[in-house]
């Protein structure tokens, strides 16, 4: 695959642009490969890509139902940050967003990564004593956060209103160097990398079977004919009860649709990511000018992929609260996305009940910041049997008791 440079573009300038390749070749499945990964979001992806850069296991394919990125990967609000409470749960999102910082680089794909600054407002005095509480454990875990007080957060965000009429904000946890990224391009450069290496990404193929003989994983069915493997990796997000029955098996997971909204484009005038949790709801500006907003989590399960009134009444009732200056903003569209939801609001990455095949789900409302991480990590487990980075996050915590508890870092309402 050619490297994306400066001097390619002057030199598809002088030749009309005639020459760009596609980004990812579109393959027909072998009838066999040594690993299979379902699911091309994120996670999938950087999966495949880490197997490959850190193990040299290439004979990979993904397998996605619909097109690449087009699950909860093309569908969030995009905050990057790793200020969470647990250590173990710091250790994933660190390393996830420290992979960000020199992602473009490592995948010669501008993956638009912006570390622009988080705030999560403290609007209690429940929060004011939670988040001074979440710094300490950062400063202890080598993670780069800091509780501000409000003058400083008028400093940072000079359109909000601190005197709120419900809920003045009292101060934030500020973490400097998370932000935001362009969540198609971390699809993409993913996908472009593995199909540099070799493996195949086969859109528009649902796994429709998972088989086995003799307690291990022998391959799946899908709609473009059976695929043998030696190991299997399902990581479909919102689906991921689907497939675990399919295997056989079942997961703690509830599956809700997650909504957010664009406004139309305005001047740039908010350089930093809000997150207030009290009134509810979050806020940042694209390049391109818009407000990206977001909200709750659907208080029922189900898997319907689109937004509601409802959801939009409520989120943009709360931050006008905070952001008064939205309040005659038009909308310019809004969606859903099905997040998968484990009752510690904690991820799953780990063996299952059937030999060689793995699992990494349960990233539900909070997963985009942790693709990198979340790869690594994932990758390492699949092809050694063991990963530090997912040892806290195996399915047997559920039955032990040892559970990651991130209600209040998941940072939205569920
Ligand atoms: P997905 O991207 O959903 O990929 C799973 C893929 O599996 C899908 O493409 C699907 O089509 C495929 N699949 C399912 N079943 C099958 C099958 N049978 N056969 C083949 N393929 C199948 N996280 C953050 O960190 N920051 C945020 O700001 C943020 N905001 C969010 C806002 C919204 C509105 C939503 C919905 C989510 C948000 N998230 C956020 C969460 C984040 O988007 C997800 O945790 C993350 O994208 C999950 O990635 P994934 O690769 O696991 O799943
Ligand atoms: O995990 O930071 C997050 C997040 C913000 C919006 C949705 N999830």
């Amino acid at each position: 695959m050619k490297r994306y440079s400066a001097f390619a573009i002057a030199r598809e300038a002088l030749r009309h642009h005639a020459g760009w390749e596609r980004a990812w070749k579109s393959p027909e499945p072998r009838r066999r490969y040594d690993v299979v990964i379902v699911g091309a979001g994120g996670h999938g992806l950087a999966t495949a890509y880490y197997l490959g850069k850190n193990f040299g296991i290439t004979d990979v394919a993904v397998i996605e139902k619909g097109w690449l990125g087009g699950g909860n990967t093309g569908r969030n609000t995009t905050i990057i940050r790793s200020n969470y409470l647990q250590d173990a749960s710091a250790a994933i999102f660190e390393k996830a967003r420290s992979l960000y910082e020199t992602l473009s680089q490592d995948l010669n794909y501008n993956v638009m990564f912006s570390p622009r600054g988080v705030l999560m407002l403290a609007q209690t005095e429940h929060e004011v004593r939670g988040w001074k509480r979440t710094a300490h454990a950062n400063a202890l875990q080598g993670v780069e956060t800091e509780y501000v007080d409000a003058q400083r957060v008028k400093e940072l965000c000079p359109i909000m209103n601190i005197d709120g009429p419900r809920y003045p904000v009292l101060g934030a946890l500020w973490q400097p160097r998370g932000g935001t990224a362009r969540h198609d391009a971390v699809a993409w450069g993913y996908a472009r990398a593995c199909s540099a290496m070799g493996m195949d990404i086969i859109q528009k193929c649902e796994v429709t079977g998972i088989r086995a003989e003799g307690g291990k994983v022998r391959g799946v069915d899908t709609s473009k004919g059976p695929i043998d493997c030696g190991k299997l990796g399902l990581v479909v997000a919102g689906h991921s009860g689907v497939l675990a029955d399919m295997a056989g098996f079942r997961l703690p997971i509830e599956s809700v649709a997650l909504q957010a909204l664009v406004s139309e484009p305005i001047k740039p005038c908010m350089d930093v990511v809000v997150m207030a949790n009290t009134v509810h709801g979050y806020m940042s500006q694209s390049d391109k000018g818009e407000m990206v907003i977001g909200g709750g989590a659907d208080g029922y399960n189900n898997y319907t992929q689109r937004g509601s009134f409802h959801h939009i009444e409520e989120t943009v009732r709360a931050l006008i609260e905070t952001f008064p200056i939205i309040s005659r903003l038009k909308m310019l569209r809004q969606w859903g996305g099905i997040v998968d939801m484990t009752g510690d609001r904690s991820p799953i990455m780990s063996k299952t009940p059937l030999e060689n095949c793995f699992v990494n789900c349960g990233w539900g409302t909070g997963g985009f910041k942790a693709i990198p991480g979340s790869g690594w990590g994932f990758a390492e487990l699949m092809a050694k049997g063991q990963s530090p980075l997912c040892d806290a996050f195996s399915l047997d915590r559920f039955r032990e008791g040892r559970f990651v508890d991130e209600s209040v870092a998941a940072g939205v309402a569920h």
